[in-house]
């Protein structure tokens, strides 16, 4: 979870102890509260903050072939951004103000002040991008379409340099063979809709529909796969709660509404595609995260982090219902009225919320440990983003919960990745190569064990803006030089290379 920056004008948020953006229940054997010993033991692996090149040892003993491990036929490869973390060009060519231009725009909300300006320059760079993105070998490519260049003030006619932009962007994909995966949001809502609102009101949901139909029906020609909402739970408890994102909200209960009304959305935008006609494939991105209880006789706690960071956004897309423990006063819940959350939800929300996808896209970075209360408990080396404890297996162990709890559907990974660990320009990453062997293993390892996976995207293609950590944290297995706007392959995008070319993950 990214850390909020300090914000003199507020009060610290009064909340829980920091729980991460992600969180899943695994209920945890004694391995994993052995795991979770030597993880912390000091001079450990990761002790430095940042996992060993060399990954800790698997929980459940698990160790991978000595040979390469292949993929499907057809597995999807690929990489990902978003839109306000890499454009640039905020006040071009009719592109509205979002809550994120606002919000970084205010003293203290991002460290050194840092914008979306200039990001990685990718509204006018995409063309060298997508000849970066053919050398690496890159199957798809997922970006995000900025509302704010579609409607400026998130309603009303489309504005044509807006959809002329991203139809150039997709026309150049395609002629490169790479197929585009199109996020509809990716948290840049337009200002004017936050002036009335935003997420904790329900008409923004109409609203994108609305912005969603524009896009169907511009772009709806190209074999892409449509993501409606990218994480809501991120944008709905870090932007309306802890405050550390946009639109800077703290208030869990105005949370509980953005949960809502984000799903409601992607709900309404699934309808007005299957109406639209549009080729290609729709779905939602949600991230969830392994959390393991360090008492496997009382998992209690493990199981209010599951409800209110998994189940709260699993459940009502795949099943229809929302959780009834994801909500309390309880440490690991979300402290939102309950009855105020389930009368947001009028007759027939939870039928269009839960109607049919044709993929789920799952985010996946981490895990964390937790007590019996519900309070999280650190059991695994962290990265250079202090909320990602880092374990390769806990992938493994959600997509084995995805395929035992929920109905079959298939699985796409839209974003994993590990931050750089220094804020300099740097290509040599072999903690990342290593991140990325050990989650492709793993990957290769549910599939082998029937979970319906076909694709994996790396996040990210460039380091970009990394929302409150600004510029200082670099996810990219392209390294940018932001002053230059140059971009230079790391160590990991040679690796990923080879593991395209070879659709197999080879071992250490
Ligand atoms: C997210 C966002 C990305 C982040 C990435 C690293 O999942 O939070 O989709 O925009 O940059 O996850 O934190």
């Amino acid at each position: 979870m990214p850390q909020p920056a300090a914000d003199p004008g507020l009060p610290a948020p009064t909340r829980r102890a920091a729980l991460p953006r992600r969180a899943f229940l695994a209920l945890g054997g004694s391995t994993a509260l052995a795991a979770a010993l030597a993880a912390c033991t000091p001079g450990g692996p990761g002790a430095s903050g940042s996992p060993a090149i060399t990954p800790t040892p698997n929980p459940s003993g698990w160790v991978p072939p000595g040979e390469p491990m292949a993929f499907p036929r057809g597995y999807v490869w690929g990489a990902a951004t978003s839109a306000y973390q890499v454009e640039g060009s905020t006040a071009v060519d009719g592109r509205g103000p979002s809550v994120w231009d606002t919000f970084a725009a205010r003293y203290g909300t991002v460290k050194h002040g840092d914008t979306g300006e200039p990001a990685a320059d990718q509204y006018r760079r995409y063309p060298e991008d997508i000849v970066l993105m053919s050398d690496l070998g890159l199957g798809a490519y997922r970006f995000s379409v900025a509302w704010p260049r579609i409607q400026p003030t998130g309603s009303g006619p489309a504005n044509p340099a807006g959809l002329d932009h991203y139809r150039k962007l997709v026309d150049a994909l395609v002629d490169a063979g790479i197929r585009p995966m199109i996020t509809l949001f990716h948290w840049d809502l337009p200002q004017a809709l936050q002036d009335v609102g935003g997420w904790t009101t329900r008409d923004t949901a109409a609203r994108f529909a609305d912005y969603a139909a524009i896009l169907f029906d511009a772009l709806g020609d190209v074999e892409a796969d449509w993501m409606t909402v990218n994480e809501p739970k991120t944008h709905a408890f870090v932007g309306h709660w802890y405050g550390g994102h946009a639109p800077g909200l703290r208030d869990p209960d105005l949370a509980a509404a953005a949960v809502h009304h984000q799903l409601l959305a992607h709900g309404l935008a699934t309808e007005a595609f299957r109406a639209s006609g549009a080729a290609g494939r729709i779905g939602i991105g949600l991230n969830l995260l392994p959390a393991y209880s360090i008492d496997p006789a009382n998992t209690r706690g493990a199981e209010r982090v599951d409800a209110s960071e998994n189940r709260l956004f699993l459940d009502p897309v795949l099943l229809g219902s929302y959780p009834d423990d994801a909500l309390g006063q309880a440490p690991g819940q979300l402290p939102a009225d309950p009855t105020a959350f389930a009368a947001l939800a009028l007759p027939g929300d939870l039928e269009v919320i839960s109607a049919p996808m044709d993929f789920l896209a799952i985010q996946y970075y981490g895990i964390t440990g937790v007590d019996t209360v519900g309070n999280v408990v650190p059991i695994a080396p962290t990265s250079d983003a202090s909320w990602q404890q880092v374990r390769a297996e806990g992938l493994y162990d959600l997509l084995i919960r995805l395929r035992d709890d929920y109905p079959a559907i298939p699985i796409v990974i839209t974003e994993n990745g590990i931050p750089d660990e220094t804020s300099a320009v740097t290509v040599d990453d072999p903690y990342r190569v290593e991140f990325l062997r050990t989650h492709f293993q793993q990957a290769a390892r549910a599939i082998g064990d029937g979970v319906p996976l076909e694709g994996h995207y790396v996040w990210s293609l460039l380091d970009n803006f990394e929302w409150a950590e600004g510029y200082d944290q670099r996810w990219g297995i392209v390294a940018v030089d932001f002053e230059t706007q140059e971009r230079t392959a790391k160590r990991s995008a040679g690796f990923f290379s080879d593991v395209i070319a070879a659709n197999a993950v080879p071992p250490a």
